[in-house]
C-alpha cells in the first residue's frame, strides 16, 4: 500500500498545492478544511489521476481544527485503510487583522489563537499515538517568518507562529525516541487566499502586501513539502525558512516601482 499524507486546510493555498503534488506523485490524501464543496471538488478532480488505488487515492474529511471534539470524530471516523498517516502536514491557519496591539479586536485574536496553536495541537494529538505505535512518522508545521520575527501590527499573528516555532521544536525533542521526523516550513510573502482573510474580502488591501515584487505561490511551498517527505530515512529537515527572493525580513521587501 502507498504513503498516506494528511493535510489541514486543503482547500485553498499551501494546503491546496501540497494535496495536488502528493495526489500527482501516487501517495494517499486525506484533504481537510472546514469548506465543504471546495473539498468536494478537490476530491473529484484528483480521484483516479494515477488509476484507481485500494479504497481510493483522495478522502475529504470536514472538520474545523478549532473544535476538538469536531477533530476527535472525524477521525474515527476514518476507515481502517486511511489510519495509517505517514505524513502530517499542519497547515491550516490564518491572519486576522493587521492592528496596533491597542485597537486589536478580541475575535480576530481568539481566531488567529484557536486556529494556528490550539488546532495544530488538536490534529497532532489525534495523529501522534498512531505514529508512535507504528515507529514512524513525519510531521510538517507550517509556520512563518513571523515565527522568527515579530513586525509592526502583526502582534498576535506573530505571536500564534512563535507558539508554532516553539511546539515543532518541543514535537522534535519528545518525538525523539520515536524516530518520527518534524519539519517546520517557515514562508514568507505568498499569495494565496490567506491576505483576502487578513483582510476580511478588501481587494485592495489583500493585493498591497504584494505590488511591485514577486511573491511565493502555492506550489513552492508544496514542492518544499515534498523535498522534506522524500528525503533518506536518515535526514531530517528541522527548520527552512523559505522567502522571496525580494524579502530579505519580514520588514525589508525589495519593490519595483
Ligand atoms: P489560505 O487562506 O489560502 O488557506 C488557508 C487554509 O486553512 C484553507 O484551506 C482553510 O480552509 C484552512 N483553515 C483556516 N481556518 C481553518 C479552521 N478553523 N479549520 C480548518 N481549516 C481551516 O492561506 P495559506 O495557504 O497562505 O496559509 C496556509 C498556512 O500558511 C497558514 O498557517 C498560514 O499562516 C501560513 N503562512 C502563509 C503565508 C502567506 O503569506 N500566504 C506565509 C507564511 C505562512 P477552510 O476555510 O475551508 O476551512
Ligand atoms: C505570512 C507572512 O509576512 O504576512 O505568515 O506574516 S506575513
Amino acid at each position: 500500500m502507498g504513503k498516506t499524507i494528511l493535510i489541514t486546510g486543503a482547500t485553498a493555498g499551501f494546503g491546496e498545492a501540497t494535496a495536488r503534488r502528493f495526489a500527482a506523485e501516487g501517495w494517499r490524501v486525506i484533504i481537510t478544511g472546514r469548506r465543504r464543496d471546495r473539498l468536494d471538488a478537490l476530491k473529484r478532480e484528483l480521484q483516479g489521476l494515477h488509476g484507481p488505488l485500494e479504497g481510493g487515492n483522495v478522502h475529504a474529511l470536514r472538520f474545523d481544527v478549532r473544535d476538538n471534539a469536531e477533530v476527535e470524530r472525524a477521525f474515527a471516523s476514518l476507515p481502517d485503510e486511511w489510519r495509517n498517516i505517514d505524513l502530517l502536514v499542519n497547515n491550516a491557519g490564518l491572519a486576522a487583522g493587521l492592528d496596533p496591539i491597542q485597537t486589536g479586536s478580541m475575535d480576530d485574536w481568539n481566531a488567529m489563537l484557536d486556529t494556528n496553536v490550539k488546532g495544530l495541537l488538536h490534529v497532532s494529538r489525534a495523529v501522534i499515538p498512531g505514529m508512535i505505535a507504528r515507529g514512524k512518522g513525519h510531521i510538517v508545521n507550517i509556520g512563518s517568518v513571523a515565527g522568527k520575527e515579530v513586525y509592526p501590527k502583526g502582534n498576535v499573528y506573530c505571536a500564534s507562529k512563535h507558539a508554532v516555532d516553539a511546539l515543532s521544536k518541543a514535537m522534535r525533542q519528545d518525538l525523539l525516541p520515536h524516530g518520527i521526523k518534524v519539519t517546520q516550513i517557515a514562508p514568507g510573502l505568498a499569495e494565496t487566499e490567506f491576505s483576502m482573510v487578513r483582510f476580511k474580502g478588501d481587494e485592495r488591501l489583500a493585493k498591497v502586501p504584494y505590488q511591485g515584487m514577486q511573491p511565493l505561490r502555492g506550489d513552492d511551498i508544496a514542492n518544499l513539502v515534498w523535498f522534506a517527505a522524500t528525503l533518506p530515512a536518515h535526514v531530517c529537515i528541522n527548520d527552512l525558512v523559505v522567502t522571496p527572493t525580494a524579502q530579505a525580513s519580514s520588514t525589508q521587501v525589495h519593490r519595483q516601482a
